[in-house]
């Protein structure tokens, strides 16, 4: 079972991308999936959707999988092994959460479990590079999801012209000099093969 982050800061498209992400990973049923979304407040993703389409969909709330419940995540996935047995889960953290403390976090449930992890996928939403990199603002926590990436993905950049998405890239490089920087559009399908290609061959 390969345990695969879809981080980013609020709003940069992680939900939507994880419900594409999730229906090309699974394929011609090739692949189970089970979805981890931790959200405070709101219905994240639509379960009756998830469950025609034979999807485990776990929402955790009540705070940061990451900090606060930790150990529920991490019992969530033993629980998700140990009743479901999925190729795949695709965890959508708070856009506030940490990526390495995620990771960490997921480990934990490791001793009673065959858990793998899988990338994490930082994305960075391209309609507004300046607002979330003003060190005096966001920047702080930003730079530190960039940081933890394996992958960054571009997110939006159908809503942005190519030198735009571009200079996303090239700002975002600096925090983090080895992550592969994929360009990611959910609306325009851009993206979504190669980010499943990349967690299937995915090795930690
Ligand atoms: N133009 C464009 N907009 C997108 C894309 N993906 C998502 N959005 C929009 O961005 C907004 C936020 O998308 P979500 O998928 O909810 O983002 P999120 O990161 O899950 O948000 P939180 O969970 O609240 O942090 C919504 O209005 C989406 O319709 C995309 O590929 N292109
Ligand atoms: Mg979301």
């Amino acid at each position: 079972m390969k345990i695969t982050q879809i981080a980013g800061f609020l709003g940069c498209g992680k939900t939507t991308f994880l419900l594409k992400l999730s229906q090309v990973l699974r394929g011609n049923n090739e692949r189970k999936i089970a979805l981890v979304v931790n959200e405070i407040g709101e219905i994240p993703v639509d379960g009756k959707i998830m469950e025609e389409s034979d999807m485990q969909v776990k929402d955790i709330g009540g705070g940061c999988i990451c900090c606060e419940v930790a150990t529920t995540f991490a019992k969530t996935l033993s629980g998700l092994y140990r009743a479901f047995k999925p190729d795949h889960v695709l965890v959508e953290p708070t856009g506030v959460a940490v990526p390495h403390q995620v990771k960490l976090a997921a480990k934990m449930g490791r001793r009673d479990a065959k858990l793998s992890m899988g990338p994490a996928i930082v994305l960075f939403d391209a309609t507004r590079p300046a607002e979330l990199l003003d060190m005096d603002m966001l920047g702080q926590l930003v730079t530190t999801q960039i940081k933890d990436a394996d992958i960054l993905a571009i997110s939006k950049v159908d809503a942005v012209d190519a030198a735009e998405a571009e200079d996303s890239a090239e700002r975002i490089r600096k925090f983090n000099t080895t992550a592969d920087i994929v360009h990611l559009s959910s609306f325009k399908n851009l993206g979504i093969k190669q980010l499943s290609q990349r967690i299937i061959d995915w090795k930690e």
